[in-house]
């Protein structure tokens, strides 16, 4: 059937105990070299990371270069006179570099919001029939931060306006934020105030969403930005407007199109597959696409295809944010984390394979053309090479043909599969679906609505604080390893994680999105809330643009009161055990410069220019009340954010766990008295 080798050397294998922490996982990386199939996990073997560019100094940016600036092995003693050809110092090299990560993960994130914004214009504008307004609430609850009335006066009197005019003005408004000429991004009056006022005092208010992305091109160009302070504030900038900015008018409007979530039951890991099923693998990040994928797959048509075709029935699954995002609001199941790609057509049972944006990797298509999957790219900007590749390209206004199309090719699909299928049995059940306002719910109640009660069980200790533990897989480092590790240590601890990106589906695949986690993992303190109010001590609340979920979870922690008056005040931390894309570099950097504490795994691109990563993890604490640190030792790492939270509470005077006296009759009368 394959073959996959590149060169006449013979190429290393993984192995696949130390590639993985998952059982499914490892059983799939045996079957894949089993059949001479390379993945990444091999790949990782072959090719070691350059030790210079892992320390983010080398320059590319002009051709007298590459300029390579590796920090001695006996460090440096005395003043550092390491220089490019033009005399870039390690500083001006990191900096540009970490700020160009940024652009790119700033990038990525709005122009997919820019996506869903100009198909919510088209929705508004009812230039489709498909995608509609589904959640009007959200869309009311949203329009006042657009400067857009959801009420008029009419002859003295206040009326609701027209929710059509206000979905087209929202939208207007929201698509001016990617390119406006004046002001500043509108949704950053959603930040507490004092944040608001730290970005203002230290001139970092996004003024436009393109503008800041395209001055890091700019000011990283040869020749150019040559101070490390004033390249990262651009950074700053640049993240903010992601995280405040494109990320969350992400979120907001694919709530707006297609639901808010809220708490439902499903299932994770390569064990979701269905050998008797057609099975359709969604993976990517935009939901516009897999929306309508999810309502022709589950309509009647399509399925009595499928049985027409030999198969029981249409088994949907979804890898990276895509999954986040139709598990959310349909309950699909994860097929996988970002290192399980390959694997899932590893599988053979996988009939078409459907990618729309970040993330996939490139060999995905080489191991398709191993089985009979099919290939899809779906997204103008994101196609593929090899020949296999299948190119759909998706319009919105067109959007149920085109995925009825691809549907049919993947039932049609289905009789070519190969006899050798082999899918894992390993899955975890989930709940997951716990946005901004969900948790609300969940812990305020329906009357309170709002943070309180999180609040006071953080005040009284039984929660030690909570923690945002995102981010991707990374093949440098034990697949899930670092994930599981740090959040468990968390929750040991009595700290709540906020979970997103492929830190949740693993999370997800591990259990600890069950509320019976809670007695099995946590602390007393964790574990009683837990089981009191129902809910997991690790709540899912999506994809990476939903990290901008976290965001206004804080700044409600903020609003809810009695733990400061600033994100910074507030006993949390954030974490990226396995990161490994641009896109998380961006999210870390608005994290900090939000107020978060932020450790991320793995590595960082820092570490050659001691300078500006002093100025990372120490000294822009001042301006913003955030800071990166870097801990490889998931426990050390997990262990680095409580001693923050830890600091954080003695800040606020509710360092001592409030001992519950058990009080008599007598004493009560005599402190009601008194
Ligand atoms: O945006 S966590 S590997 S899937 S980058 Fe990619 Fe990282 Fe996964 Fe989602 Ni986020």
């Amino acid at each position: 059937m394959m073959e996959k080798a590149t060169s006449e050397k013979p190429r290393k294998k993984a192995v696949p105990t130390e590639a993985s922490i998952d059982p499914a996982t490892r059983q799939m990386i045996a079957r894949a070299q089993d059949l001479n199939i390379e993945t990444v996990f091999d790949r990782a073997e072959n090719m070691k990371p350059c030790n210079i560019g892992v320390q983010g100094i080398c320059c590319k940016n002009c051709s007298m270069g590459p300029c390579r600036l590796p920090l001695p092995k006996s460090g440096i003693e005395g003043e550092d006179d390491r220089k490019g050809l033009c005399g870039a110092t390690p500083n001006t090299i990191a900096a540009r570099n970490f700020i160009r990560m940024i652009a790119g993960g700033a990038a990525a994130h709005s122009d997919h919001g820019r996506c869903v914004a100009e198909v919510f214009m088209s929705a508004a504008n009812k230039e489709t029939d498909v995608y509609k307004i589904k959640d009007p609430g959200k869309l009311l609850s949203i329009a006042p931060w657009f400067n857009v009335d959801i009420t008029i006066e009419v002859d003295g009197e206040t009326v609701d306006r027209d929710i059509d005019e206000i979905a087209v003005e929202v939208a207007e408004k929201a698509l001016n934020e990617w390119g406006k000429a004046k002001g500043e991004l509108l949704y950053l009056k959603r930040a507490p105030k004092a944040l608001y006022e730290k970005w203002e005092k230290n001139g970092v208010l996004p003024r436009n969403i393109d503008r800041e992305i395209v001055e890091i091109m700019h000011r990283t160009h040869m020749g150019v930005d040559q101070d490390y302070k004033n390249l990262i504030k651009q950074g700053t900038r640049t993240a903010i407007a992601d995280g405040w900015g494109g990320s969350m008018m992400a979120t907001d409007l694919q709530d707006v199109l297609f639901g808010t979530p809220y708490p439902l039951e499903s299932e994770a890991n390569l064990g979701v597959m269905k050998e008797d099923h057609v099975n359709i693998v969604i993976h990517g990040h935009e939901p516009i696409l897999s929306e309508m994928i999810v309502a022709v797959a589950q309509s009647g048509e399509m399925e009595a295809y499928a049985k027409s075709k030999g198969a029981k029935g249409i088994q949907l699954s979804g890898i990276c944010c895509t999954a986040n995002e139709i598990l959310q609001r349909h309950g699909v199941p994860l097929c996988g984390t970002f290192l399980q790609q390959e694997l899932a057509i590893i599988t053979g049972a996988c009939d078409a394979m459907v990618v729309d944006i970040q993330c996939i990797f490139q060999n995905v298509a080489n191991v398709a053309k191993c089985f009979h999957t099919k290939l899809i790219t779906t997204h103008p900007i994101a196609k593929m090479e090899q020949e296999n590749v299948i190119h759909i390209e998706f319009d919105e206004h067109y959007a149920l043909e085109d995925a009825k199309r691809i549907v049919k090719i993947a039932v049609d699909n289905f009789k070519n599969r190969g006899a050798d299928v082999m899918i894992p049995h390993q899955k975890g059940t989930q709940i997951a679906g716990f946005g901004v306002e969900a948790i609300k719910y969940h812990l305020g109640g329906t009357f309170r609505g709002s943070y309180y009660t999180l609040n006071d069980n953080i005040i009284n200790g039984r929660i030690r604080g909570v923690a945002g533990v995102v981010g991707c897989n990374n093949a440098r480092t034990r697949h899930n390893e670092g994930h599981i590790a740090v959040v468990k240590e968390l929750i040991k601890n009595d700290v709540i994680v906020l979970t997103t990106g492929c830190n949740g589906i693993a999370c997800a695949m591990e259990g600890l999105l069950m509320p019976g986690s809670a007695a099995a993992y946590c602390g007393p303190g964790l574990a009683e809330v837990c089981e009191t109010v129902g809910i997991p001590p690790v709540l899912h609340m999506g994809s990476c643009v939903d990290n901008s979920r976290i965001l206004l979870a804080a700044s409600e922690m903020v609003k809810a009161g009695g733990l400061g008056n600033d994100i910074s005040d507030l006993p949390v931390a954030g974490s990226a055990p396995e990161w490994m894309s641009e896109k998380a570099v961006s999210i870390g950097h608005y994290f900090v410069t939000s107020g978060v504490y932020t450790v991320f795994g793995v590595t960082l691109p820092t570490s050659g220019a001691p300078v500006f990563q002093k100025y990372l993890f120490e000294d822009i604490q001042k301006l913003y009340g955030g800071m990166w640190d870097l801990e490889v030792d998931p426990i050390k790492h997990a262990r680095k954010m409580i001693a923050h939270i830890d600091k954080k509470r003695e800040a606020l005077g509710i360092n001592k766990t409030r001992e519950r006296i058990m009080m008599d009759m007598a004493t009560r009368r005599e402190l009601e008295s008194a």
